[in-house]
């Protein structure tokens, strides 16, 4: 592939050098040194790709800045270029941009994922610098999807900014922004394929004579087909060609595992033969068709999709992330093993999809109609030439298979307490109407794709026929997360499929939250812990393999991703993905690389993460080894442990691990690897062989804390000789919730620590030797005056308005504080330690006694200073 792309680059630098004046069409991108300004008062210069809420979205405020945006910038054109015509293209402003040119209002856009293009030629002044302002907007808008969606929906002008410049006759920029041309194909086996191209022709002056040729080269840039035609362009006409080639026999199919690209070129010469305007695009020939008992199908053979979905937003950079990083993801996709992308919920960076093309990723691609629609015309509007653009700007790349326009759109609707059953029934009733509208739009558009809609677990989709529209059916599935557990995600499955034997389905979503800070031995619902994700994971991959019914399953999500109002273990970020916010994998990554990629040997000790890992007397850890090889073999600290069988790619071994640093050794008959592992082994509570000591109260799991370097190990029931509490309960624990406190805690980023409380412990002890000791305690008032986290689905309330709190803290016989009222000294939802110096002959009581309300305390540690 990249050799066409090279001999076609250089035929085309060849006319440029020999005959520059023959390089009319250019488009050059202007991302570079634009005055941004909140207020029109205070300017700074920014760079394009820009959001103003890369930082405020992520502060311990609730809330980030929903308003307007101002950039300006100034270009020179000169008056050699009169005779052009001259556009502005905006890849994504999000929200709704309105751009001026010196002081002229030209255009207003909706909408924040797809391009739009302005024509700016009759408002430029020549030799002389032009003013470009674009007012942005990203407060709510009723009448701009999305509405209401678990993700940030960051301000600004996030992907590139082009200044176009064409002759007067060139590939149309008037239709939705697309590249003027649409590549449709016929006839496709693997005997043959052919291809149908309509293309689009603006002509800007009288009528006049043009000439465009079509060429299609093969992988190693040789020309295999050729078409001309002499065009007859009417006085500003946009002209519509049909250009039909001849199939290609014995065509190379493109799929995942070898995806082979042909490449279409388009050339517009005037009557002298001088190029005008020249454009590109991959061609893949493929076929894809969905059958609801068997599957998936590539080229008339049954795929599974195994795969991922994507945010398009990046630790430190919001929205606006500069492409080669994001190019970072899909390459770490496909390395992953996976064979689908779903970029969701919002059109990504056209880059990517082109890369998919290249690197062989199908692709599920939607607009952002998430949660819940406006009964508005103009909401109609909006959401249809949303999807005009989508389609027509992302039409041409091979990988886009499926084409989607709504998420979970009943989620509103579901957790509506306040509308009448009447309200109810009617938003009901628009919603169909507008999903109808767009599905035979889809279906106009893009004929030969496959339409797709994303579900929450919920009968209204079922009861409304909503669920019927589309060609598949996509689940968005939190069992073992939001609802019931991990093993009901089958039989929910079975159940459907049996009810509607008709429809195709495919696991649009599922996932828990995962944070490689947080581990225990006991996974549960909700811990946020990295072996409950494994464990999760693990099961679905399972449960969907083995039923052939279902087309594939797309991980929610590949990277954590900025959501402002949640309070997982890292707040503000949604922490469901295989790898971090940053892109280093979780090892639930390796996991699935594990069981999708074949291409090499493959094995990963998920080591990593368990930093700190204490084990008290006896105790041995589970720890997971993945592998695509049928067996391993492992020796811990030299010693053989013995062979093992490599099931659904994963061993889990009980390791008994010494104190200090452990090797792990992993072999395969053609692989072999090593970790190690610092483990502190306290076969007494002496600190001997330790010097400070954290417990995580009212939790289970070990919180590996980065600030102060320590990981914090679970709580315990008081055991003599060691520590615990006497009495109290865990605060917020339920069954289905692992997180007492599922908020944003200010003043910290140990969230776990603070997230997890015991409550009405009134003596906690622990048996420590004679010394000294620097004892801190971790404290969070948790109850909260007013919350709503609407994906925390199985949430109780917790909250009342009242706070009656009030406790006094002793160690031992000393008082560490009085009358410890924590809503009011404190700011609410805010992390406190207090630390005092104790020394002591034998042992530490922590005394709470509680004055009113039951004490809450959710950490303890403890340094020995002497
Ligand atoms: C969903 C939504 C997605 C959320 C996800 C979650 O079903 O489609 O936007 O981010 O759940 O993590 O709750």
């Amino acid at each position: 592939m990249p050799h066409t792309t090279n001999k076609i680059t250089i035929m085309y630098l060849f006319f440029c050098v020999a005959f520059p004046f023959l390089c009319f069409s250019q488009s050059k991108t202007i991302n570079y040194g634009w005055q941004y300004s909140e207020n029109k008062t205070h300017w700074q210069t920014v760079n394009i790709p820009h959001t103003w809420n890369a930082k405020d979205a992520f502060d311990d405020e609730a809330g980030y800045r929903r308003g307007l945006g101002f950039y300006e910038k100034q270009i020179f054109v000169s008056s050699k270029e009169k005779e052009q015509i001259f556009y502005l293209k905006f890849n994504a402003v999000n929200q709704e941009a309105t751009v001026y040119v010196n002081g002229k209002k030209i255009t207003n856009h909706k909408g924040g994922y797809t391009a739009f293009n302005v024509e700016i030629t009759s408002f430029l002044k020549f030799d002389a610098y032009n003013l470009i302002e674009v007012e942005v907007d990203n407060s709510h808008n009723v009448d701009i999807p999305p509405l209401d969606a678990d993700f940030t929906f960051y301000g600004g002008i996030y992907r590139d900014v082009e200044l176009i410049k064409v002759p007067k006759q060139h590939f149309s920029l008037k239709d939705f922004a697309s590249d003027g041309f649409y590549v449709n194909y016929y006839n496709v086996s693997n005997e043959k394929a052919g291809v149908k191209v309509k293309v689009l022709i603006d002509n800007f002056e009288d009528k006049t004579n043009t000439h465009l040729e079509l060429k299609i080269f093969d992988a190693d840039g040789n020309l295999i087909r050729e078409e001309h035609q002499g065009l007859k362009l009417k006085a500003y006409e946009t002209k519509t060609v049909e250009v039909t080639f001849s199939e290609i026999k014995n065509p190379k199919l493109w799929s995942p595992d070898n995806p082979y690209l042909y490449k279409l070129q388009l050339t517009l010469s005037d009557k002298n033969g001088t190029v005008l305007d020249q454009k590109q695009s991959n061609l893949g020939f493929r076929w894809t068709t969905v059958d609801a008992e068997k599957g998936f199908f590539l080229n008339g053979k049954p795929i599974k999709l195994i795969g991922v979905n994507r945010h398009q937003d990046y630790k430190n950079y919001g929205n606006a992330v500069p492409i080669e990083l994001q190019k970072g993801d899909i390459h770490l996709i496909k390395s992953m093993g996976a064979n689908v992308i779903r970029f969701a919920h919002y059109p990504h960076s056209r880059e990517l999809y082109k890369l998919c093309d290249e690197l062989g990723i199908l692709v599920w691609t939607e607009i952002p109609i998430v949660n819940k629609v406006t009964d508005s015309e103009t909401f109609f509007e909006v959401s249809h030439t949303m999807q005009n653009e989508h389609i027509k700007q992302y039409y041409n790349y091979p990988s886009v298979v499926m084409f989607g326009y709504m998420n979970e759109i009943f989620l509103r609707l579901a957790f509506d307490r306040k509308s009448t059953e009447e309200e109810k029934e009617s938003l009901k009733t628009i919603t169909l109407k507008l999903a109808n509208q767009l599905e035979n739009l889809t279906r106009r558009l893009a004929p030969n794709h496959i339409t797709v809609m994303a579900c929450h677990l919920n009968e209204v989709y079922n009861e409304t026929g909503i669920a019927d529209l589309p060609m598949l059916l996509g689940w968005n599935l939190y069992f073992g997360w939001y609802d019931a557990q991990i093993e009901d995600l089958g039989k929910f499955l079975d159940q459907q499929h049996q009810r509607y034997p008709k429809r195709s389905m495919l696991l649009s979503e599922y996932g828990p939250g995962a944070d490689v800070r947080i581990f225990a031995k006991t996974p549960k619902k909700f811990d946020f812990s990295t072996n409950y994700q494994a464990k999760l994971h693990q099961s679905y991959y399972k449960q969907i393999t083995d039923r052939p019914f279902m087309t594939g399953m797309t991980a929610w999500n590949f990277a954590d991703f900025g959501s402002e109002f949640r309070g997982d273990a890292i707040p503000h970020v949604n922490q469901k993905g295989l790898v971090q916010y940053d892109r280093t994998p979780k090892d639930i990554y390796y996991w699935y690389k594990s069981v999708l990629d074949e291409d090499a040997p493959f094995i990963h000790i998920s080591t990593d993460n368990l930093k700190g890992l204490t084990l008290f007397e006896e105790e041995a850890f589970p720890v997971q080894i993945y592998s695509n090889q049928n067996e391993v073999n492992v020796s811990l600290n030299g010693n053989n442990l013995g062979s093992f069988k490599v099931e659904n790619g994963v061993v889990s071994i009980d390791m008994p691990f010494k104190n200090g640093n452990n090797s792990i050794a992993v072999s395969t008959e053609s692989i072999s690897g090593e970790k190690t592992i610092k483990v502190n082994r306290i076969e007494a509570f002496d600190f001997k062989n330790f010097k400070r000591f954290g417990i995580n109260l009212g939790a289970h799991f070990n919180f590996y804390d980065e600030a102060q370097n320590i990981t914090f190990v679970p709580d315990q029931e008081y055991k003599k000789e060691w520590f615990g509490y006497k009495n109290g309960s865990a605060f917020g624990m339920t069954k289905d919730k692992n997180q007492g406190l599922p908020h944003n805690i200010k003043n910290t980023d140990a969230e776990p620590l603070f997230q997890t409380l015991l409550e009405g412990c009134a003596e906690y002890q622990l048996d420590v030797p004679e010394g000294s000791y620097n004892v801190k305690l971790y404290f969070v008032e948790p109850q909260i005056k007013s919350t709503e986290n609407i994906y925390n689905l199985s949430e109780q309330s917790s909250e009342s308005n009242k706070i009656e709190r009030i406790f006094d803290v002793y160690i031992n016989d000393t008082l560490i504080e009085k009358q410890l009222n924590l809503a009011q000294a404190y700011p609410e939802k805010y992390g406190v330690t207090l630390q005092a110096n104790i020394q002591t002959k034998k042992g530490l009581t922590l005394k709470l006694n509680a004055i009113e309300g039951l004490p809450v305390i959710s950490g303890i540690l403890i340094e020995k200073i002497d």
